[in-house]
Formats: structure tokens, C-alpha cells, sequence
């Protein structure tokens, strides 16, 4: 990476502790990803993004910024890119996935707090993230009750903007995040002194569908049984879509997808014939948490789908460009966010849908149920997934791993002892 202290000084980051994060993520990623054999060529640009994470992007951003326009940062996948990209706002994902920020974090939220927020807020307040420090306002949401107690807290630090969203699919809950996607609108206007319009909308929500569809060409070719890419590559794939450039993202991965398509032509696989598939079901797993795809992936098994909001959740379904006025824009984006199904909705039965569905598609042999630890809405929602499994006849284990590395042992363990079984179903 090239010397970029300036631009880091710039944003205010705390330049000794952000030299021991650089100086851990080469080694952990040259450990996990490097290793692997018979990667596509297509992953050089990815591996390049990831040398590059705190560098070639943010100076981006930066630029962006002094030519007079603005950056936000976001936690989930209900904030519409749509929205800000109309009112060239850059929309960077800011969700954390290492404990890394934890000691910072851990300063201002309990620690028994999801691993992902109390990382999100340790990377904001110990000023040890340039992407955080990048953006002109931070976008939260009304999931789950420990992001809602994060957002009064990074309040204070910065400007943070809050979208409501209902946690039931009536039709008065799609009518009231429409509203909220009006007030958004505003808010998206105020902050970049950008009239976002119809047409506007129109073209972006055009891309985003076309990044929609890069990603799901992505997955279509998980289906094949000679799997053409590992688990670890499709997602870090899908975590890069989080903050990369919309455009240049959808052209390297569907340049990866021709060479993949090649691959799957002349029956060529990363895996052996008898490596176990496995569907991971469940919390998001943000860079640099790549731990249960790594441990599964030197156990025996493959990952084929992430029903994650870094997988699936991310991609399906496409918002209608149908709608001329902003109003019908409101509602076509309503119609295809709330369409979801994450845990913190109730009932959430369209989830198991969603995960008997990808099974099946993707041919697997055994669901990884991953939670991460102190996430009510996803451990409990466990049950009710499992007893819809049994019933399917669906091999299913539950696996909750925070970001520490201590327990990978542990896990292996687990997990052959779970592909053991499914061997001899
Ligand atoms: S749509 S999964 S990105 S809320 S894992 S912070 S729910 S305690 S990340 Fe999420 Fe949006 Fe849902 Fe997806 Fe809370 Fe659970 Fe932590 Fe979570």
C-alpha cells in the first residue's frame, strides 16, 4: 500500500493504533485467503481492493469530498443506496467485523454486546477507521435494540441520521417506510445541496439493480456441483460490495463470473467431489470476519450461500423501475426493502422460506446456523428455523462465534463432527 499517513492525519485518525491494525491484516489475510489453491485470476482485483482497504478507497472518498460532495456511512442493508446515490451521496457499508475495536468499543457500550456494534462504535470513537472518519453523516436504522443505543451514542460524536424501520409487513408498516424514504430523501438534500428527482431516481435505481444482478450471477454459479469458487471468495466478494465504487464493482464481478462460467464449462472445481455443501443461515459477518467461512472450508465442507444480509439478504429481488413521480419510487423501493426477512420483524416466517428455498438451489447437504453472541432476535429466532428444518428433514446446527480467533479449534471440532453426520445420512 502506498504511503497514505497524510490523508489518514487529515481525518483524524489515531495513527499508532491504526498502524497495529495494518500491521495484522496482511498476515491474516495472505493465512486465509493467499493459501488457497486454484483461485480465479478474476480474484486479483478483489485481493488488490483488500491491500488496499484503508488506501485506493478512501482517498476516493476524499476526493469525492473536496470536489464539494459528501459521504455517508451505513450499518444494514435497509438503508437504500438508491436514495443517496441520486443525490451523489457515496454510501460506504461501516458495519465492523473485528475485535480489534473492541477494548474502544467496550468503553462505551456493555460488554456483552453484539461483537458488530460494539466494533462499529469502537472503530468511531477510538478514531481507528478511515471510512468512519470519512463520512459526513452516519446512517443507523431501528432494528435491533443494541444499534438503537449505539446511535445515541455515536450522536454525540457526529452527525447521525436515524430511519425508522417498522418491525411487522402490514400494509400500514410498508405505507410508513415509505414516508420514512421521503424524509430520508430530505434529509439526503439537505446534507448535499442536491435535488434528488425522478429521473434521477430512475437511473440509480438502475444500477443498484445491476449490482443486484452481478451479485446473484455470483451465487447462480455456487449452484453448479463443480463449485467454481470457494465460500471465502464469494464473501468476501459480497463485502466488498458494501463500499467499493457501484460501477467498477459490477464490471470485476462479472468479468470474475465469465472466467467462472468458463470454469464451470470444463467441469472445474475448487473443491473435491465428496466436500460437504453447506448453506450459512444467519448474522451478517462484516470484513475482516471471514473465521466460520475459513474453519468450515478447512473441515471438509464448502460453503455454497450466505443467507446472511452479506449474501442473500443483500441481493434478491430488484426494485421496480416502473414508477415516474418519486412518490411510486417511494413505494417500489418500500416494496422490495421490506421485503427482507430479517429477524427483527415479527412473525419473520418468510426467513425459513428463504433458507428451505437456497437449500434446495444450491444443492447443500447441512445449514450452518451462525448468531453471533448477545443477538436475541437471531439466536431465539433458531428454534423456529430448526423445527421448520426438521420437519423438511434439513440437517441443521447452530454455531455462535463472536470475532475472537480462540475458539477455531473448538469449532472445527463441531463442525466435522456435524459433516460426520451428514456423511452418513
Ligand atoms: S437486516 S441482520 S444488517 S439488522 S447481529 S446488530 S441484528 S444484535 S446486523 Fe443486521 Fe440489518 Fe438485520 Fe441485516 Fe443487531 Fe443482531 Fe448484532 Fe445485527
Amino acid at each position: 500500500m502506498a504511503d497514505y499517513k497524510d490523508l489518514w492525519q487529515s481525518l483524524n485518525i489515531d495513527l499508532e493504533k491504526h498502524d497495529q491494525l495494518c500491521e495484522v491484516l496482511p498476515k491474516f489475510y495472505s493465512e486465509i485467503y493467499l493459501s488457497q489453491e486454484n483461485r480465479p485470476k478474476g480474484m486479483d482485483y478483489f485481493n488488490m481492493v483488500v491491500s488496499e482497504i484503508h488506501g485506493l478507497r478512501i482517498k476516493e472518498l476524499d476526493d469525492h469530498r473536496k470536489q464539494g460532495n459528501k459521504v455517508m456511512g451505513s450499518f444494514c442493508v435497509f438503508v437504500p443506496d438508491e436514495l443517496a446515490l441520486a443525490a451523489n451521496v457515496i454510501n460506504v457499508g461501516l458495519c465492523a467485523g473485528s475485535d480489534f475495536w473492541h477494548p474502544d468499543g467496550e468503553k462505551y457500550v456493555p460488554q456483552n454486546t453484539c461483537p458488530l456494534v460494539k466494533a462499529a462504535v469502537g472503530a468511531k470513537m477510538g478514531n481507528t477507521c478511515p471510512y468512519f472518519n470519512s463520512c459526513d453523516l452516519l446512517v443507523g436504522e431501528t432494528t435491533c435494540d443494541s444499534k438503537k443505543k449505539a446511535w445515541e451514542i455515536l450522536d454525540k460524536e457526529t452527525d447521525m441520521y436515524v430511519i425508522d424501520l417498522p418491525q411487522m409487513k402490514r400494509e400500514k408498516d410498508y405505507e410508513s417506510f415509505s414516508d420514512e424514504l421521503k424524509l430520508f430523501k430530505e434529509k439526503l438534500e439537505d446534507l448535499s445541496g442536491n435535488e434528488i428527482t425522478a429521473n434521477k431516481v430512475k437511473e440509480s435505481i438502475e444500477l443498484v439493480n445491476e449490482k443486484r444482478k452481478a451479485l446473484k450471477r455470483l451465487y447462480d454459479l455456487r449452484k453448479n456441483e463443480a463449485l467454481p469458487i470457494s465460500g471465502k471468495d464469494a464473501l468476501l466478494i459480497s463485502q466488498i460490495a458494501f463500499y467499493d465504487d457501484p460501477k467498477r464493482f459490477i464490471q470485476m464481478t462479472n468479468e470474475l463470473c465469465d472466467e467462472l462460467d468458463q470454469r464451470v464449462s470444463n467441469n472445474e472445481s475448487v473443491f473435491s467431489k465428496d466436500t460437504k455443501r453447506i448453506l450459512v443461515s444467519g448474522t451478517p459477518m462484516a470484513v475482516p470476519n471471514w473465521k466460520l467461512h475459513h474453519v468450515i472450508e478447512s473441515s471438509g465442507g464448502a460453503v455454497v450461500c450466505e443467507e446472511t444480509c452479506t449474501g442473500s439478504r443483500y441481493f434478491e429481488n430488484y426494485v421496480s423501475n416502473e414508477g415516474e413521480t418519486l412518490e411510486e419510487q417511494y413505494k417500489n423501493l418500500a416494496n422490495r426493502y421490506m421485503g427482507i426477512n430479517c429477524a427483527c420483524f415479527t412473525p419473520n416466517n418468510g426467513r425459513v422460506d428463504d433458507i428451505i428455498r437456497l437449500y434446495k438451489e444450491h444443492k447443500a447437504d447441512g445449514v450452518v446456523y451462525f448468531t453471533l453472541p448477545f443477538c436475541q432476535t437471531y439466536s431465539t429466532e433458531y428454534k423456529l428455523v430448526k423445527e421448520k428444518l426438521d420437519k423438511e428433514g434439513i440437517p441443521v446446527t447452530m454455531i455462535e462465534t463472536g470475532y475472537s480467533l480462540e475458539d477455531a479449534g473448538q469449532l472445527k471440532t463441531r463442525l466435522e463432527a456435524f459433516f460426520e453426520v451428514l456423511e452418513n445420512r
